[in-house]
């Protein structure tokens, strides 16, 4: 596309009132600096969007410092309103405005060069008469634009907003950037893409791309979890050792090394997932996010992966309780009973719990000595626990606003009540595939089998 096409918009407003959030969160871009600080933002600064068959330019600006003076200086020029353009460029190029009002010239310098006003207001504090000037100096541009009320703390002060601002801007719309998710911001761009028809196909583009990018970012997830699964439950720690004496001594280091293994697997993946929805500030994020507790802090597996009840229902589906597969010696039989009688505490958790995970085994090798190996996983609800654990970070990381430096909660059980909302041969469908991967066998389709449960219900 050509560049005088392009969409631009400069985000403007009074200082500290979201502007560089707004800015962060369209461009999905968490270098934008955002800070509690008035006057964080001090030069112009244009951020591209850029899609395979469209783009849009967002403009961060600083915050109006002296409207009313600015607007005074703008009178004293004497124009009519045919005029009042070219006295806001004499404005933007004069030395001396430079010097007295160097927060003005840059936030309107974009604007007299042909972009579109996008201006911010907080909808928690109350309108007042001091916001005109600003909305007046802006209207001298006659460029196209719309107001965004933004709740910063509470949405207490909206309608006084929107009948103010109704005045000076054809369009009034509230949004959020710490809350909007992905549906939000496009319904945002669509409304953009109305302001100057110039750029309305452009911009129609960009919606599709960035609709079709989205689809990509959930299968290379999906993609990535399968993966993570897939080696988890293959992972092996082995040493060649020359006595089985020696390999029992070395029994808890494998372990350990096992469980650093996994975690630092787990970990890698959670940063890969970051970098698809374009949160590269993975550091800053993890400290945020809510995290599952321990990869291997198994009491928690229950509510990570299937609770008791569930697993049962996978163990029956797969035919693993009533065939051969059935690991006999470890549930017997008076566990199936206990099961169904909905007493699931006791004896089950000899064979879905904790003291069931990996073991080590120790083989005689031809050239002589041993090997020791500790895993891979045998415990039934291991695959649940990282599936469960991964669609939990994904849901908060996809719907993350690159402006937001918070938490987002998720309710735990989330996963257990995604497993269980699944159709019944949906649900099969997975419990077979994670039957195959905790026998060590090869899985059918496990990205097909994982998709369902990242679909809105
Ligand atoms: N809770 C909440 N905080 C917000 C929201 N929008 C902005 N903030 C906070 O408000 C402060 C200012 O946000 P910025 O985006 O830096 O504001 P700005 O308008 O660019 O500020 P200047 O560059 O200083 O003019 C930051 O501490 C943000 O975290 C919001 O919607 N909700
Ligand atoms: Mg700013």
């Amino acid at each position: 596309m050509r560049a005088n096409n392009q969409a631009r918009f400069a985000v403007v407003g009074h200082p500290n009132k979201g502007k560089s959030s707004i800015v962060s969160t369209l461009s999905q871009n968490d270098d934008v600096v955002i800070s509690s600080r008035s006057g964080t933002t001090e030069k112009a600064e244009g951020i591209s969007i850029t899609t395979a068959n469209g783009g849009y330019q967002l403009i961060d600006t600083p915050g109006f410092q002296r409207p009313v003076k600015v607007l005074r200086w703008l009178k004293e020029q004497g124009a009519n309103a045919s005029e009042r353009a070219k006295v806001l460029a004499k404005f933007v190029n004069d030395s001396q405005c430079r010097q007295q009002y160097p927060d003005e010239v840059e936030l309107l310098r974009p604007i007299v060069e042909g972009a579109a006003i996008l201006y911010v207001v907080d909808g928690s504090h109350p309108y007042g008469a001091e916001y005109e000037a600003e909305m007046e100096v802006l209207r001298w541009s006659g460029q196209p634009s719309m107001a965004l009320i933004n709740p910063i703390e509470s949405v207490e002060y909206i309608k006084e907003w929107e009948n103010a601002l109704l005045q000076y801007f054809k369009s009034v719309q509230v949004f959020n950037p710490m809350k909007a998710d992905f549906e939000k911001q496009i319904t945002l761009l669509k409304t953009f893409s109305y302001l100057n028809p110039v750029w309305t196909e452009g911009l129609d583009k960009t919606i599709a791309d960035l609709l079709q990018q989205r689809k990509q970012q959930l299968n290379q997830s999906i993609a990535l979890l399968s993966r993570l699964v897939e080696d988890l439950c293959q992972h092996r720690e082995s040493q060649k050792v020359l006595t089985t004496q020696q390999a029992q001594k070395i029994k808890p280091l494998l372990e350990k090394q096992y469980q650093h293994w996994m975690r630092e697997r787990e970990l890698q993946s959670v940063k890969e997932l970051m970098a698809i929805y374009g949160h590269f500030q993975s550091d800053v994020i993890t400290d945020q996010i809510d995290l599952p507790p321990d990869l291997f802090d198994c009491d928690q597996w229950f509510a990570w992966g299937l609770d008791k009840r569930q697993l049962v229902y996978a163990a029956t589906a797969t035919g693993a309780l009533g065939g051969a597969a059935l690991d006999v010696a470890v549930a017997g039989s008076s566990f199936m009973l206990g099961a169904l009688g909905g007493g699931l505490i006791g004896a089950s958790s000899a064979w879905f719990g904790a003291d069931k995970l990996a073991d080590m085994s120790v083989q005689g090798l031809p050239v002589g000595g041993y090997e020791a190996r500790f895993g891979p996983m045998k415990n039934r609800n291991f695959p649940y626990v990282v599936i469960g654990r991964f669609v939990h970070l994904h849901a908060q990381i996809s719907q993350r606003s690159h402006a937001s430096r918070e938490a987002l909660s998720i309710d735990a059980n989330d996963f257990q009540q995604r497993v269980q909302s699944l159709e019944k041969s949906t649900q099969r469908e997975l419990h077979q595939e994670c039957e195959r991967l905790i026998k060590q066998r090869p899985t059918d389709d496990l990205e097909s089998a994982l998709r369902p449960l990242f679909e809105k219900n």
